[in-house]
């Protein structure tokens, strides 16, 4: 029985090990059947047992402030996996409540004699787990399906620059950057699979806010991953070098699906390997993939309050502190800020293309936390209204990359000291100045909010 898996991506849980029962996959990260180490080790232990496997997912009512917006990407995604994994004779089972109890019940019912669960350093996700490992009779292993580099071996501290963590994931590239074994149908059936709802009940359960509607301009779903991953390397690749220029569309709009796990980072390094494609701007983009995106795990994992201030450095806390009472020549209410109706209308814009399209250029994110910062009484407001706006119209909202981002905009995380200024103390600062420098500001505040005066004078060229 060859290994399909690498033992050093598994980390389980005491338990007994009854020989005889199914294997369940619960799926909670990665909503996908390609390429997914937690569903490959599943089906590897069920050969080896001679037994069934299911892939189990908990829909939660309402889930760290999601709206329909997210929800639907992440349940019309699910349908389509649902159909690739019933090819390969596993059943995904559909359950509705706290997963902690639906788990349990799940183990009660049929007493499997192994459940595999997905990494994820999130609060609720690690309480998820601990409830799970306590209740569960049988052993369960948690695997890390998001990372390449598994987030427990990458490092075993809070790295505090990307500079650190680099050298750390690229020692470990060689073991982990391996190919996927394809999704062969699983011989051992379900006499009766476990009882499960259907999508259309399901999503009759939701009760979330439906103010925020489903984007259009985006393919939910592990196809449309893949057809959003040959746009950009066919068309906007070769021009990453100019992500900073919000008006240039060449970033790959990836990120929703790398979120809701419906496409394996590993995968798209091995593609981008498989067909040869080099230069600066592979290396960019891999360095964001790859460094950026699992410093973001190494982050929340190590910093419990990774959504607090006091989840910031002491440096970062002590120069915020120091500038607490400096004037605040701006302040707005949380419903200024979710409306875009500041005097700056570059941030107006970002908000307004945030709302409208759930997705805001990566440059732009930096600026629109940090002016959070700067239009606040305090940071613990300004970390509650970026993450609030964040989570609630990103379509990659309740992602470690947005915690890390956040709390990188606002309380200098993996960044460093810079020049000492009002209100930010020694925390980067960043303006329209520094944005004029990078891209064409007037056009942009013409395409995002029609409408509005533009900034200076119009000249045709930046
Ligand atoms: P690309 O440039 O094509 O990058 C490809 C992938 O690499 C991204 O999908 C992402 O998974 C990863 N990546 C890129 N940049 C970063 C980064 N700086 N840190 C970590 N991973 C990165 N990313 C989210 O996934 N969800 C969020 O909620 C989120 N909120 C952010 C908030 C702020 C204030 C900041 C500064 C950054 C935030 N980011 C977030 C990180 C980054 O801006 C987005 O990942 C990126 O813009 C997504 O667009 P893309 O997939 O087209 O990016
Ligand atoms: N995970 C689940 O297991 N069940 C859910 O109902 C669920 C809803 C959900 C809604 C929005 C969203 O952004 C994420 C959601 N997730 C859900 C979790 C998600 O897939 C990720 O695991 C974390 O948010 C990222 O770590």
């Amino acid at each position: 029985m060859d290994n399909f898996i690498n033992p050093r991506r598994v980390r389980p849980y005491k338990g007994a090990r009854p020989d005889d029962g199914p294997v369940l996959y619960w799926m909670h990260r990665d909503f996908r059947a390609r390429n997914n180490w937690g569903l490959i080790r599943a089906r590897q232990e069920a050969l080896r047992l001679r037994v069934p496997v299911a892939v189990v997912f908990c829909l939660v009512p309402e889930f760290l402030g999601a709206t329909f917006r997210q929800y639907d990407f992440l349940l019309r995604g699910l349908e389509e996996t649902a159909d690739l994994l019933e090819i390969a004779g596993i059943p995904l089972i559909l359950r509705c409540g706290a997963p902690e109890i639906e788990m349990r019940r799940l183990c009660e019912e049929h007493k499997p004699s192994l459940v595999v669960t997905d990494f994820d350093p999130l609060r609720i996700k690690r309480q998820w787990l601990r409830v799970l490992t306590e209740s569960a009779a049988c052993v369960v292993e948690e695997v890390d399906s998001r990372n390449i580099v598994p987030a427990w071996l990458a490092s075993e501290h809070r790295e505090f620059m990307a500079r650190t963590f680099r050298p750390k994931i690229h020692r470990h590239l060689g073991e982990f950057l391996e190919p996927f074994p394809e999704l062969a149908p699983h011989p051992f059936t379900w006499i009766v699979p476990p009882a499960g709802l259907d999508f259309l009940s399901l999503r009759a359960r939701l009760k979330v806010d439906t103010d925020v509607p489903p984007v259009v301009w985006l393919q939910p779903g592990e196809n449309g991953a893949l057809a959003t991953l040959e746009t950009f390397f066919t068309h906007r690749l070769a021009d990453y070098g100019q992500r900073n220029d919000p008006n240039k569309n060449v970033c790959s709009d990836l990120s929703p699906y790398l979120h809701f796990g419906m496409i394996s980072a590993q995968a798209i390094v091995l593609e981008l390997r498989q067909r040869g494609l080099e230069g600066e701007a592979v290396d960019d983009f891999v360095e964001e993939l790859v460094v950026r995106r699992e410093l973001s795990d190494n982050f929340c994992l190590h910093t419990p309050d990774y959504d607090q201030v006091s989840g910031f450095s002491p440096w970062a806390r002590s120069t915020l502190a120091a500038h607490q009472g400096d004037p605040r020549p701006y302040l707005y209410s949380d419903e200024a800020f979710d409306r875009g109706q500041t005097h700056d209308p570059l941030w107006n814009g970002a908000q307004n293309q945030l709302v409208r399209t759930g997705k805001m250029p990566g440059y732009l994110r930096m600026y629109w936390a940090k002016k959070i910062l700067e239009w606040t009484e305090n940071p613990a407001r300004a970390l509650r209204v970026a993450i609030h706006l964040n989570d609630r119209y990103a379509l990659d909202g309740r992602e470690t990359n947005g915690y890390a981002g956040i709390a990188w905009s606002i309380g200098g995380v993996h960044d460093r000291g810079w020049a000492e200024r009002p209100i930010f103390g020694t925390i980067r600062y960043m303006n329209q100045a520094g944005a004029r420098r990078k891209f064409d500001v007037n056009r942009y505040v013409r395409t995002w909010t029609p409408g509005q005066p533009s900034l200076f004078p119009v000249p045709d060229h930046p």
